[in-house]
């Protein structure tokens, strides 16, 4: 599992070893998060980039909900930077505010209750993304978004954010996968089964999404990790937000 929970790495390394890479017909065409598309400025307001190569989404103007796999630990920090406000990660129009606190969820080990949150130096005055507090989103066509890998294996990650749409897939049916490494109360599959289309090292700890009853975006998970990415039959695994959505809420307040 560590395997698969790695924090991008941008280096001149990766990116000199993925230019060298032959590019298949399907990799030619338009197909990045990996199996995605681009991102409009402004589609997903909540969406944030952190300078250790992970998502994020706005929890509050200032706090970012993202995966603990991606952060060092709880406590002060001053070290991340958090991008906002953009799709284009080099746009001149980026917001960049540092963080000042980082919560690690409690009892967080490696497995499961892969969720954390920062705690920014100012607020972002951008819309939050609300989080889902039941189980009744669980199920349908969700939408994820962030600047990570476009092929397993890659390293590089994207400066452009892109999107894609993964259906849920039940536990029992994820599991014939994962087996019991799929931590069933604290973590929702999404996935096609034919593989191609996942997210993947680089988006974690951004929000897998999906609209409520009002149309109103909504929360129902956190990138956290998966076998590869893309792969048929092996979904990608998210945090399931709404198990958490109270240990999230008090977390934030103590903040
Ligand atoms: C990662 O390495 C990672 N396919 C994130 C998501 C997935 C795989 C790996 C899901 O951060």
């Amino acid at each position: 599992m560590t395997m698969v929970k790695r924090v991008a790495a941008f280096g001149a390394v990766a990116l000199a070893v993925a230019s060298l890479q032959p590019v298949s017909a399907a990799q030619a065409a338009d197909t990045r998060i990996v199996g995605g598309t681009p991102a409009a400025q402004s589609e997903f307001p909540f969406m944030v980039h952190l300078s250790m190569g992970c998502g994020g989404a706005l929890y509050k103007k200032d706090i970012v909900l993202t995966a603990a796999h991606c952060m060092p630990g709880s406590g002060s920090n001053n070290r991340i930077t958090v991008t906002a406000g953009v799709s284009d990660l080099n746009s001149s129009s980026a917001i960049k505010v540092k963080s000042k606190k980082v919560k690690v969820a409690p009892g967080y080990d490696g497995f499961g209750k892969d969720w954390a949150l920062i705690k920014l130096a100012k607020p972002i005055d951008k819309p939050t993304l609300k989080i889902a507090t039941t189980n009744r989103y669980n199920r349908g066509m969700f939408t994820i978004a962030g600047w990570g890998d476009t092929r397993e294996g890659a390293g590089t990650g994207t400066t452009k954010m892109r999107k894609a749409t993964v259906p849920f897939v039940a536990d029992r049916v994820c599991k014939r996968h994962y087996g019991n490494r799929l931590i069933s109360k604290e973590e929702i599959c999404a996935g096609w089964m034919r593989g191609s289309v996942d997210a993947c090292q680089g988006d974690s700890g951004g929000p897998m999404f999906r609209k409520d009853d009002k149309g109103k975006w909504i929360q129902v998970g956190i990138v956290s990790w998966g076998d590869g990415c893309a792969r048929a039959g092996a979904p990608g695994i998210y945090t399931e937000v709404s198990t958490f959505a109270d240990d999230i809420a008090r977390a934030a307040a103590s903040l």
